[in-house]
């Protein structure tokens, strides 16, 4: 496994990494070290102002002059970061257990990344940003290969790539309308009618359908995307939305092993619910297709059973309408296989699959049926960038050639033993430790002491992320190791004390 960083560190690339890491004499010796995923990063968190120190609070107060800072917490100094490290502008070094919420891939600079950028054969690529729909490059079709369709849900053939997260989520909703549409019309065209009345928002061309959502859901903050989006009031306060069917997520006991029954009486409750929904809304805007997380991320770490998959998928097809899963946080790797909805067995792939963040290119699987007839009906400008689909196939190959599923199984064991151990140290502090790969999480009993615990951590160096009311989540790197949840496990336990 150590050749493959071999074949990569021509020598420019090796002053470079001199450049940015003070430590890169490090890598001579590390790359035949066969279990360091990331030679030549730092080996501990260096914190030694506060953080934002000085230079960030400067930054800040010039930035706020032409925007809203609320959300900066920190600035970045990306230069200087490597592998799982963040090289914030005071000259900090953060473990980062959160990767820019959830979306980087194999490590910040990761030399593979760094040599794509520099392959003069790429070059035309990352300075020419096309019409992708319209003028695709030559070499679109086997980028595409090596980059989506080879790593496509098991029985999903066809992929449309997109900006963002949002922007895929926004683009399925519309492959889910206009399939539901082309069955209702039986394969006959649109009227005259359809045609005139679509342009002014009026029915018929403008039907009267929806998507059915689940509580706590999160699928972005564009108006579709927002309308099947249930998470804080900040996300959704003065945006009108269409009044849409929204069922109840499983709210489930952990661990999910020792609460079985009860966890099988709530889901088949909530599968109950959407029966009951789709029933419902049958006269006044019929359900098109159901949109839904493997595992929620913002609404806090939530998961529900394969059983309730299958459930959603029987029923998804018995009313002959859509299933979307959004992979967009849990795809890519996290959960130990590539898609979460791979842990599911479920009976037919999933109608449609969207993704982004550590895939860096938004889209969508889809099945056929899925596909649209006529062209420029899910479309845009640039619909996607073929620079990020460059560094996705590269990606895609350094995941295969160091095995990183393997990989994330065996760091995500350890986060979650981590995670479980605290929680036994500390049975006041922290509840509901969960996790599938590195997707893991625990609960506090506030949403204050899981802020002031996040706050203790980054003092330390360890950055981890936020979500739903009061749960603490990690959101490593696919080359996120052992020794770096030794590191977090340390700092954790360490802090909990001092959490009140
Ligand atoms: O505050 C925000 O806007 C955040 S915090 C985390 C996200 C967004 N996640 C984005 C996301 C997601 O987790 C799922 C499951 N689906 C869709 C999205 C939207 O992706 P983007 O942000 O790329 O539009």
């Amino acid at each position: 496994m150590g050749s493959i960083y071999r074949s990569a560190f021509h020598a420019s690339i090796f002053q470079q990494l001199k450049r940015f890491w003070p430590r890169a004499g490090v890598l001579e010796r590390s790359v035949s070290n066969v279990s360091d995923l990331f030679p030549g990063e730092p080996s501990a968190p260096k914190v030694h102002t506060e953080i934002p120190g000085p230079n960030s609070r400067k930054l800040l107060q010039e930035l706020d002059a032409i925007q809203n800072t609320g959300a900066v917490q920190f600035f970045a100094d990306y230069e200087k970061s490597a592998g799982n490290y963040l090289a914030d502008a005071d000259g900090n070094v953060m473990l980062d257990l959160y990767t820019q919420i959830a979306s980087i891939p194999i490590g910040y600079n990761h030399p593979r990344l760094l040599a794509a950028v520099q392959d003069k054969a790429n070059l035309s690529t990352f300075v020419n940003r096309p019409a992708l729909g319209c003028f695709p490059p030559k070499d679109l079709l086997s980028r595409l290969r090596g980059a989506l369709l080879d790593v496509a849900p098991p029985g999903l053939n066809q992929v449309q790539t997109m900006a963002c997260g949002a922007c895929s989520i926004e683009h399925g909703q519309k492959a889910m309308f206009l399939t539901y549409m082309r069955r209702l019309r039986g394969g006959a065209d649109p009227t005259e009618e359809d045609m005139r009345s679509c342009i002014v928002n009026q029915p018929p061309g403008t039907p009267d359908l929806s998507i059915l959502s689940f509580s706590n859901g999160f699928h972005g903050r564009t108006m579709g995307a927002l309308a099947v989006t249930h998470t804080k009031p900040l996300h959704k306060l003065d945006f009108p939305g269409p009044n849409w069917p929204i069922a109840t997520f499983p709210q489930l006991k952990y661990p999910l092993e020792d609460f079985t029954t009860e966890n099988r009486a709530e889901e088949d409750r909530c599968l109950e619910e959407v029966r009951d929904l789709i029933e419902k809304f049958k006269k006044k805007s019929p359900v098109a297709g159901m949109i839904i997380e493997p595992i929620q991320g913002e609404g806090g770490d939530n998961f529900a059973t394969p059983y309730f998959f299958q459930g959603l998928q029987d029923i998804a097809q018995e009313n002959e309408i859509g299933l979307l899963l959004d992979e967009v946080q849990t795809g890519c790797g996290v959960t130990g296989k590539f898609w979460a909805h791979e842990h599911f067995n479920l009976r037919d792939p999933p109608d449609l699959v969207t993704f982004s963040k550590k895939m860096l290119t938004g889209g969508f699987f889809f099945k056929d049926q899925f596909r649209s007839k006529e062209p420029y009906r899910i479309f845009n400008t640039w619909v996607g960038d073929p620079a990020k689909i460059v560094l996705l196939e590269e990606v895609v190959k350094v995941i295969k050639e160091q095995n990183l599923l393997n990989n994330v199984q065996l760091t995500g064991q350890k986060f979650l033993s981590g995670l479980q151990n605290a929680q036994s140290r500390y049975p006041a502090l922290l509840s509901n430790a969960r996790g599938l790969g590195t997707y893991c999480s625990v609960d506090f009993p506030s949403p204050a002491t899981r802020d002031q615990a996040i706050a203790l951590l980054r003092k330390k160096g360890v950055h981890v992320g936020a979500c739903g009311s009061s749960t603490l989540r990690l959101r490593p790197t696919l080359v996120c190791q052992p020794k770096h949840v030794d590191i977090f496990v340390e700092s954790f336990n360490d802090i909990l004390k001092d959490v009140k």
